[in-house]
């Protein structure tokens, strides 16, 4: 996402029609089935591959010709075991980018893989990846550009016949889709265009029920407003989408969110784990290290969103090495972390079960034993979102032996908060919720001794 699109008022109106479907205004927003079955993947990838990848380009113009796409060692399934093995629970292709060249084989142009050397025209990375994906187990998410600079009809009202075309194309022949990722990416020297955003999501959602649609601002699925990683400190599940459009809404809004919104749009944490979102040779050396990826999944599912980090696929169609390393070597850090949660057993708050939940008052705070004396500079806290997300700020302290100490207070929650913070040594810590927006469904606390391979 960038933040420069056109947004006409016309979509405006749509959108507020279409969330008004989905909120119900007599009670607090809360996630609809798929929305929390999305949240629940925590960590999800995104993997960026076209003509760009051969010319070295972020964005192509169009007039690329099919011949150059040629990735000889292309496997799909090596990309997927790489995220798999990394923890990773859904893939988005790219299958189509603003230069309009198709990764599956269209009927509906010409400019497509089908007129690529690759397989001699016989090929289809769409299928390979959703192949993958199934066999891995990941779900499979199309990327689908709504701005689209080969195509001759861009700009006029066929335009938007031939993207839900193609969008139907995508979602009856690759079986279950999970996530349709529309981009309101537009140059800003683009043909002007009306995009018929309620007539493509009307098609998802006949055609895919289960999927998540993400744009700027919803419906489903919102961006967080920026392409560093990082998810607000206060980051709320909710927002007022009546007015928004893709390329209106205030990046520092979607950012945050909103206590007040009215409908429930999580915010999607998009980042590459290179600096652009295409593979270039240049860039081997600027790969993401192990440590750097870790602080974006705090600063990303740590934050109640969700992160979906781009890894690129090469000339040759693998996923480079260096890239494969840092993702296991993130993993394993994440499994190490969070391998033994110091908290007693406790049959709501450490039974990994978000359904059950110990409710909280804003008054009364809680005191949770620990196994015994432990050391610790990690805590999680989860609440039941399924019923809405309530708590507004809290704090955490421990016993030294003489008084409640502070270790640090903390904003929003939702499906998820992870606090770093200095080691500190205890049998005792408290939590406390000092402002809510209704009553607190507390789901799961941890306490956590991070791996020494994190820095601190
Ligand atoms: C942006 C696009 O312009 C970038 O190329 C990339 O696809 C990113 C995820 O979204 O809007």
């Amino acid at each position: 996402m960038q933040i420069r699109r056109a947004a006409p008022l016309l979509f405006a109106l749509l959108m507020g029609s279409f969330a008004q479907a989905q909120s119900n205004p007599t009670s607090l927003a809360r996630p609809t089935p798929r929305q929390l079955a999305w949240q629940q993947l925590e960590t999800t990838a995104f993997l960026h591959f076209t003509v760009n990848t051969y010319t070295d380009k972020e964005w192509g113009d169009g007039t690329e010709s099919p011949a150059i796409f040629n990735p000889t060692k292309l496997d799909a399934r090596q990309w997927i075991r790489a995220l798999r093995d990394a923890g990773f629970k859904m893939a988005i292709i790219t299958a189509k980018h603003h230069d309009g060249f198709c990764l599956w084989p269209s009927k509906l142009t010409e400019h497509s893989v089908k007129n690529s050397p690759w397989k001699n025209g016989k090929g289809d990375v769409v299928r390979e990846v959703a192949d993958a994906c199934r066999e891995y187990g990941l779900k499979f998410g199309v990327y689908l550009s709504p701005w689209d600079r080969h195509e001759a009809r861009y700009g006029t009202a066929a335009y938007n016949d031939y993207y839900k075309a193609q969008l139907r194309e995508l979602l009856t022949n690759y079986g279950p889709i999970s996530e349709v990722w529309f981009d309101g990416a537009k140059g800003e020297n683009a043909k002007d265009m009306t995009y018929d955003f309620a007539g493509y999501w009307a098609l998802v959602r006949q055609l895919q029920p289960q999927a998540v649609l993400f744009s700027d601002a919803g419906p489903d699925v919102r961006w967080v407003g920026n392409e560093a990683g990082n998810a607000g400190e206060t980051c709320w599940s909710t927002i007022n989408t009546e007015g928004l459009a893709p390329g209106k809404a205030d990046p520092k809004y979607l950012n945050r969110g909103d206590p007040t919104g009215k409908q429930w749009v999580p915010a999607e944490t998009d980042v590459s784990i290179r600096p652009g979102w295409f593979y270039h040779s240049a860039e081997d050396s600027k790969v993401r290290s192990a440590q750097d990826l870790v602080n974006l999944y705090y600063q990303s599912v740590g934050r109640n969103s969700l992160l979906l980090l781009n890894v690129p696929p090469n000339r040759d169609g693998l996923l480079a090495d260096s890239d494969v390393a840092s993702l296991a070597a993130f993993r394993r850090v994440l499994n190490e972390t969070f391998k033994t949660n110091l908290v007693a057993k406790n049959p709501k708050l450490t039974d990994k079960q978000l359904t059950t939940f110990l409710p909280l008052s804003a008054t009364q705070p809680l005191t949770i034993d620990l196994n015994g004396e432990q050391t610790f500079d990690r805590i999680l806290i989860q609440e039941n979102i399924a019923n809405g997300q309530r708590i507004a700020s809290g704090r955490v302290e421990y016993w030294n032996g003489t008084e409640w100490q502070s270790i640090q207070t903390f904003t929003t929650v939702g499906h998820k908060r992870l606090l770093r913070f200095p080691a500190v040594r205890s049998s005792l810590i408290r939590l406390m919720v000092t402002n809510a927006s209704g009553p607190v469904q507390l789901a799961e606390v941890g306490v956590y001794k991070a791996s020494a391979g994190e820095e601190k």
